[in-house]
């Protein structure tokens, strides 16, 4: 699952990579305007698979884990006219976004709008992404007609289908709404559109970089963008953090009296972003996380795992993290009879410990 992190020049994208990922890339002049891609794969903090560590004593443990991917370069395509080649490719590949935005002043980094203003940055770096699906739906348009009018009635009975969804869509955007208000897409038509990489359809995180002052985000900005947050970050003093030792990092912590750092919530936040969800395996080997979205069957959980446990798969024994937790060890769980056997119908929620029974 990748997110790319996008956001204005100078807004503190490359710093805030560095937050969450604790890479120490390098941050302001040297790097603007240039088109780079830098990514790194997180672990997402969880206190359950803490707890289950506790409890199973493993030789391995094991995060879900989200790609973040830095992309820089963005002022070419706006001052440029439009979103294009690989910078748009790249955005288009994401499976949704991070978007950065500058809520620090600091007359030494330089913004391009001259003023710092959280809320007109984060709209029109939208209305660029708006403007950007605007002009994919439109060619897509004129090439669906060409073929109506080429091929008259032997046309593929699919064009005239996808012709409706992106009139659909072209109507949707010139009323200045993103993709993603549409929560009643097919997988059919998600299947036709996929390699569009449409902007507006991913959920979006925004991530103000509040500068070396905490402040409440909510009187910086306002977003009622569907399937989206907004959260505050300090994105210098936490990249800082992120380059210490764990045992440095806290005890710094404690003298700031800070008990989260924000960079474990924008993680986890991201995680959740992506309709996604974790279900647990447990033994002596190993505890570890496994991402499915949301709505999975069992079996769909088995092949995660490996696809041999999705074509053997008999039945899934859950335990309920909670009543685990609750009863204190396996053994308390079963005699109170929570422990259960599932089958194939069986939809997987966050937080169920899976035990495949298979074949072969
Ligand atoms: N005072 C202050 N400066 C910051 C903060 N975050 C970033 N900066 C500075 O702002 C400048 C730009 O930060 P970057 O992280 O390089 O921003 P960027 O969005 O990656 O910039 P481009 O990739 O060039 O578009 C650097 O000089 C940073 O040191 C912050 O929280 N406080
Ligand atoms: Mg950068």
């Amino acid at each position: 699952m990748r997110l790319g992190i996008i956001g204005l020049p100078n807004s503190g994208k490359t710093t805030i990579f560095n937050a969450l990922t604790g890479q120490n890339l390098p941050t302001g002049a040297a790097t603007s305007g240039q088109f780079e891609v830098h990514t790194a794969i997180v672990p997402v903090p969880d206190a359950r698979i803490d707890h289950l560590k506790a409890m199973y004593n493993p030789k391995k443990t094991i995060y879900a884990t989200v790609t973040y991917a830095d992309i820089g370069g963005l002022d070419k395509g706006i001052n440029e006219g439009g979103l294009k080649g690989q910078f748009r490719t790249e955005l288009g590949q994401a499976d949704a976004f991070v978007h950065v935005v500058r809520a620090f002043a600091n007359d030494n980094v330089p913004h391009p709008y001259e003023t710092v203003n959280p809320q007109r940055d984060l709209e029109t770096l939208d209305s660029e992404f708006l403007l950007s699906d605007l002009v994919t739906v439109e060619k897509r348009l004129e090439k669906l007609q060409g073929e109506m009018r080429v091929k008259g009635k032997t046309v593929d009975p699919l064009v005239p289908k996808e012709l409706e969804l992106m009139e659909r869509f072209k109507a949707q955007l010139d009323a200045e709404k993103p993709l993603i208000e549409f929560d009643d897409l097919t997988a059919e038509q998600h299947k036709t559109i996929r390699g569009y990489g449409f902007l507006t359809l991913k959920p979006v995180l925004v991530v103000a970089n509040l500068g070396d002052e905490a402040k409440d985000v909510n009187t910086l900005l306002q977003y009622n963008r569907v399937k989206s947050q907004i959260v505050g970050l300090q994105g210098k003093i936490e990249s800082e953090l992120a380059q210490l030792t764990p045992e440095d990092a806290a005890m710094f912590m404690e003298e700031y009296g800070i008990t989260e750092l924000s960079a474990a919530k924008v993680i986890r936040l991201s995680y959740e972003l992506l309709n996604t969800q974790a279900f647990f395996t447990v033994g002596e080997d190993e505890v570890r996380a496994w991402s499915i979205p949301i709505g999975a069957t069992a079996p769909e959980a088995a092949g995660a795992i490996h696809s041999d446990l999705q074509k053997g798969f008999i039945r899934a024994e859950v335990m309920k993290y909670d009543d685990l937790i609750a009863g204190g060890s396996e053994a308390a769980l079963k005699a109170t009879g929570k422990f259960r056997l599932e089958g194939k119908e069986y939809v997987v929620q966050d937080g169920d410990i899976v035990h495949i029974r298979h074949n072969g």
